[in-house]
């Protein structure tokens, strides 16, 4: 079954309540009658292209209403929607296109230069399509005379891809993760239940809509719930929390960079977030002080929880009950996790720190076109490995105390350092480098880079981070450069990150 069939539903209970509006120019809303027929001629547009069940349409594009109706339209279709991050830039782009063997690519109209020089080589690329979103009447009239597309298509099973989202790893390129149907209607069920959802909910969107936590959590529930959404183009922490006061939200879900940039608003206090029945805070550990700075500041008690763009969501505090400080609370309906020894692989007794495994119908299908990452990501018996540590405590509260894998969190976003190493290595004056998170008060961690330079070459540290820019997303590249004579090495030879981070890292936070 689509996981959009409740969408539909509530399409027939409440045809004239306000489903989107954007809230920045350009101002569009829809009510749900009117989301149903534009998503159903968008779905007869994709069609009228040549795509049909199964064939993925790439997507990068502004937040935007035409994003969000390709987005629907495709799943709509049976096809396979894949957003991507805006701040890809053309190289990183060409791989992602590549390697999802997308049919289809809507892009941004003012990337237009950029991006056709690497629309060549992709064999499986039939058209790409250029949107600009400012504009929202050219897209109208694309769509407009299509034959509408009425009904989901009715997927085989649950296990049907619905949305790969790219994801990197410690070895190798970015994986595409295959979310399922099925995984998406668990999630979307489970929290509607924890964090108790209602139609009568108005969420205050804030946060991008190509990662899991802004289109699958916040966008996919508020629909599902048959609720408001009112979408920020951009984030901007004053003009949130005054349309938090002035349109009566009730929900808001944000990272912990977000947070802080509302509690740093200098008259944070005079906004009265009292009406407000859910703040959830996610994607990066909640430091201790924000969570207080939002008690003292708004009165109100962040719920944090847990999730992967893999599995979606994991664990959440309760919506009623103790949200405790440090804790990702509970594993949702539906979801197990466990404690297991990192060398012997057995579970371990509450209150020992392991590795976290999860198992559930929440839980992606695989890495698109890669069995073999795919199975060493799962135990024998079918947990996956979520490279976190943590461990449980008796009233069966999990806390997370690190990452086995070596991984930096940057304001919600996820850093495998051997990216960022691999484009570094490649500058000329570059010998070798290791790249490390430090503590930082803004986004978590902050990315730094200790750098041994080849004998005689000189660069500077501008000039390494412009290179990596021109590479990587920017939020990839480092903040900070240090160069050194050597890294410290362990007798078999390996960077020892920690000894760097003890070395480099003044703790911010
Ligand atoms: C932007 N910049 C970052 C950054 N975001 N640097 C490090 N880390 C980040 N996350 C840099 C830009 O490159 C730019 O650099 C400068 O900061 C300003 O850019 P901006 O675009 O104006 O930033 P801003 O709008 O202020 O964005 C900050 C932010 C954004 C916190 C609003 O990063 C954000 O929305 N983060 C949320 C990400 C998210 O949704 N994660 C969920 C993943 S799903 P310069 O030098 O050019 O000025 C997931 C699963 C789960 O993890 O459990 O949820």
């Amino acid at each position: 079954m689509s996981f959009l069939n409740n969408l539909n539903g509530n399409v027939l209970n409440f045809p004239d309540k306000l489903a989107l509006e954007f809230i920045s120019p350009p101002l569009q809303s829809l009510t749900y009658a009117e989301l149903d027929a534009q998503v159903a001629q968008t779905a007869g547009y994709l069609q009228s292209l040549g795509t049909g069940p199964g064939d993925r349409i790439a997507l990068q594009l502004t937040k935007s209403l035409e994003f969000i109706l390709l987005h629907l339209a495709t799943v709509r279709l049976g096809a396979i929607s894949l957003p991507l991050n805006l701040a890809y830039p053309p190289d990183e782009l060409k791989y992602f296109l590549d390697d999802s063997g997308a049919k289809l690519f809507f892009a941004l109209d003012i990337s237009k230069d950029n991006i056709e020089p690497i629309l060549t080589g992709l064999p499986e690329l039939k058209e790409c399509i250029f949107i600009n979103p400012t504009n929202p009447e050219l897209f109208n009239g694309s769509i407009r005379g299509h034959e509408k597309l009425a009904h989901n298509h009715d997927p085989s099973g649950s296990s049907d891809t619905a949305i790969i989202v790219y994801t990197s790893g410690t070895t190798g390129r970015p994986k595409g993760a295959e979310i399922t149907h099925g995984n998406l209607s668990a999630n979307l069920k489970s929290l509607h239940t924890a964090w108790g959802w209602r139609s009568e909910d108005v969420l205050l969107h804030v946060l991008p809509i190509f990662h899991v936590h802004g289109l699958m959590v916040a966008m996919h529930g508020a629909l599902h719930a048959g609720a408001t959404t009112l979408l920020m183009r951009e984030f901007d922490a004053r003009v949130a929390l005054q349309n938090l006061v002035e349109r009566d939200c009730t929900v808001l879900m944000a990272v912990p960079t977000i947070h802080r940039r509302l509690l740093d608003v200098p008259d944070a206090k005079k906004f009265d977030l009292s009406h407000m029945r859910l703040i959830t805070s996610g994607s990066d550990r909640l430091p201790d002080e924000v969570f207080k700075g939002f008690q003292a500041t708004f009165g109100h008690t962040l719920l944090e929880r847990y999730g992967m763009t893999e599995t979606g969501m994991n664990c959440s505090n309760p919506l009623d009950g103790e949200r405790r400080i440090g804790s990702i609370g509970l594993p949702l309906p539906g979801v197990e996790v466990r404690i297991t020894d990192s060398e012997s692989g057995l579970p371990l007794p509450d209150g020992e720190i392991g590795d976290v495994q999860l198992r559930g119908p929440n839980v992606f299908k695989g890495y698109w076109r890669q069995p073999e990452k795919t199975a060493q990501s799962f135990t024998t018996d079918g947990w996956l490995h979520t490279g976190d540590l943590g461990f449980r405590e008796s009233d069966g509260y999990f806390t997370l105390c690190g990452r086995s894998k070596d991984l930096i969190i940057s304001g919600g976003l996820n850093i495998y350092p051997p990216e960022v190493e691999r484009v570094l290595v490649e500058h000329a004056a570059v010998e070798t480098c290791a790249v490390i998170g430090c503590p930082d008060k803004e986004w978590g961690e902050k990315i730094v880079a200790a750098v041994v330079l080849e004998d005689g070459q000189t660069v500077t540290q501008a000039e390494l981070i412009a290179f990596c820019r021109e590479q990587l997303a920017a939020y990839k590249a480092p903040k900070s450069i240090i160069f050194q004579k050597e890294l410290p090495r362990n007798a078999m030879g390996k960077v020892q990150k920690a000894a760097l981070r003890k070395k480099f890292c003044q703790e911010e936070i």
